[in-house]
This record gives C-alpha cells, sequence and structure tokens, in this order.
C-alpha cells in the first residue's frame, strides 16, 4: 500500500460522501468460506461449476446441486463474520449515504449487522420452487419439492446465465453511479454484470478503492489499490476515518 496516497484519500473523506461498497467471496475467505478463483483452494478448482451452478445442471441433477448447497451451508453456518465484514458495519454508521453490495451468498453481512445491503447474487438462506416461485424455506428430502404444487425447489441465488433481479440491479448501478467513493474489496471481478460496477461507477467521478492481495482487473481504473486482505486493512481504515473526525 502507497501510505502516502492512503493518507491523502482518508484526510478527503467526510460524512457528506456517498460510499459505495462492491464485496466478493474475499471478504468471506477470512470466515473460513472458500473463494471460487482460488487457484488452491477455490471452490472452482475443485468442483465443475458448469455442472453446479447452471439451472441445466440442476435440471439435470437437482440431487447433486442440492448436495453442494448443502455442504457449503454447513461451513458457512459454522463461521463468524470477521473483523472485514465488522468493519463495514462500523463504516455504516459513520456515513449517511453508505450502500452494500455482495455478490456471496453467505448471509454474512447481514449476519454482521449491515443494514443496506443489495444482495446480486442471491442469498442461499432462502429458496424458491421452480414451477410456482412461492419461497420455500424449510428443506426436508433430496431434492425438495414444493407442498403446494410438487414442482423442484432451488435455491435462491443467481446461476451463469440467469438475469439477475432487475430491481436490485437497477438499485446497485443507481448507488455505483451516486457513489464519491467505491470500494471493491475481494472480487476477482471477472463476473458481469457486478464487474460493471465499479466502472460506472470512476465514469460517474468515484474514487474506486480496490482491496485485494492479488491483481484485478478494476486496479487499472482504481485511485488506490490495496494488496491486503481486508479483515486486516478495512478495520484500520474505519478506525483511521473516525480517528479524523473525533480531532
Ligand atoms: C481476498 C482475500 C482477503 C482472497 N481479503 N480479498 C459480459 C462479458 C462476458 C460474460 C458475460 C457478460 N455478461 C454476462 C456474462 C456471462 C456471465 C459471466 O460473467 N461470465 C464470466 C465468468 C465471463 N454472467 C452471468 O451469467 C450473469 N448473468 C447475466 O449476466 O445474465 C444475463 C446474460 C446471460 C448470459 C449472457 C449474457 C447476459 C450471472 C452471474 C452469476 C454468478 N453466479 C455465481 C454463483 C452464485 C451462487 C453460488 O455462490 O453458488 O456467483 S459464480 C461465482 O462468481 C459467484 C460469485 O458471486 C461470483 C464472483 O466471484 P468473486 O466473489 O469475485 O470470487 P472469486 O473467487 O472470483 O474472487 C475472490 C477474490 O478475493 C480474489 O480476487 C482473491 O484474491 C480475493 N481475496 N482472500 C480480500 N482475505
Ligand atoms: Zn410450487
Amino acid at each position: 500500500m502507497n501510505d502516502q496516497t492512503i493518507s491523502t484519500l482518508i484526510s478527503a473523506i467526510s460524512p457528506r460522501d456517498y460510499v459505495t461498497v462492491l464485496t466478493g467471496a474475499g471478504v468471506s475467505a477470512e470466515s473460513g468460506v472458500a473463494t471460487f478463483r482460488n487457484k488452491d483452494n477455490g471452490l472452482w478448482s475443485q468442483f465443475d461449476p458448469q455442472k453446479l451452478a447452471r439451472f441445466e445442471s440442476f435440471l439435470e441433477n437437482p440431487e447433486l446441486v442440492w448436495k453442494w448447497y448443502n455442504f457449503r451451508k454447513e461451513t458457512i453456518y459454522s463461521v463468524q463474520p470477521n473483523p472485514g465484514h465488522v468493519a463495514l458495519v462500523e463504516m455504516e454508521s459513520l456515513f449517511s449515504d453508505f450502500y452494500l453490495i455482495t455478490q456471496n451468498i453467505d448471509n454474512l453481512h447481514k449476519r454482521a449487522g449491515n443494514n443496506s445491503i443489495i444482495e446480486l447474487h442471491g442469498n442461499i438462506e432462502h429458496n424458491y420452487c421452480i414451477s410456482c416461485q412461492q419461497p420455500k424455506n424449510d428443506i426436508v428430502n433430496l431434492p425438495p419439492t414444493c407442498d403446494v404444487c410438487g414442482g423442484l425447489v432451488r435455491p435462491d441465488v443467481v446461476w451463469f446465465g440467469e438475469m439477475l433481479n432487475q430491481e436490485v440491479l437497477r438499485s446497485a448501478f443507481f448507488h455505483s453511479e451516486q457513489s464519491t467513493i467505491f470500494l471493491v474489496i475481494g472480487t476477482s471481478a471477472q463476473v458481469y454484470p457486478a464487474a460493471n460496477l465499479p466502472v460506472v461507477a470512476a465514469q460517474h467521478g468515484a474514487k474506486v478503492i480496490v482491496v485485494n492481495p492479488e491483481p484485478t482487473p478494476i486496479d487499472a481504473i482504481a485511485h488506490v489499490v490495496v494488496r491486503e486482505p481486508s479483515g486486516e486493512w478495512l478495520p484500520e481504515f474505519a478506525r483511521r476515518i473516525k480517528q479524523q473526525w473525533e480531532k
């Protein structure tokens, strides 16, 4: 990290800034949730996204897909939000305009205590019937079926080739366009349309801050790139902003 650039950035931050954050799997890594594209232990290094993250694959083998989601649920339910999640709760209390857009389905931002959360790719805690669209949250058999119409029940997540919820997406673009500060935390920025949000924010004048131990395509348009784990850097960032305003 270039500490001079960070200090200059922090000294220019005011409570009137409009702060939008985009998070990805990396923000949950320090809680013990695997990312997707990490070479050694990323989910896609062990599991085939074509078999697990497409609607056609779900129809072919719903039981396999459900086993995979149940396996991930076990991990997610057994872990806790980390200091990076907690720092984002702290930041929400510092700005009247603060919006947290996440690609994660793990619900850890909600569990940490954030309120203004926009879930782009759904939430692993919710399911719905593919025939009548009714939410069905208690899963008994595998694969689960709808007690109203008998249809297959699926996790309420967005797979490859599926449209994101249009209202959710509209809101994500709106807050990205309004933002004066846009943080991109723990995402490889390879999946669209999420990866377009920081680009749109930069085009509308936001300062883009990338927090990621590894390079990403967004680094090229970033005002500051912080090559550190979010669970270590975000608490320090929030502390320094607060300290400056208390002076
Ligand atoms: C740390 C860290 C620490 C580690 N601290 N950081 C335009 C161009 C090309 C293709 C497309 C396009 N528009 C649409 C597409 C097709 C497709 C797409 O984007 N494909 C690309 C892969 C090429 N997109 C879609 O299909 C989307 N739908 C759509 O656009 O509909 C209309 C349409 C359809 C078809 C064609 C055109 C238009 C839907 C995308 C749905 C993504 N779904 C998944 C699964 C969700 C459910 C589940 O979780 O099971 O979402 S895939 C997976 O990737 C998941 C994630 O949310 C998403 C993003 O991953 P993320 O979060 O970035 O994780 P990683 O692992 O990639 O990165 C982690 C990062 O953390 C790394 O950089 C680490 O370095 C870092 N890190 N430790 C900070 N401690
Ligand atoms: Zn149904």
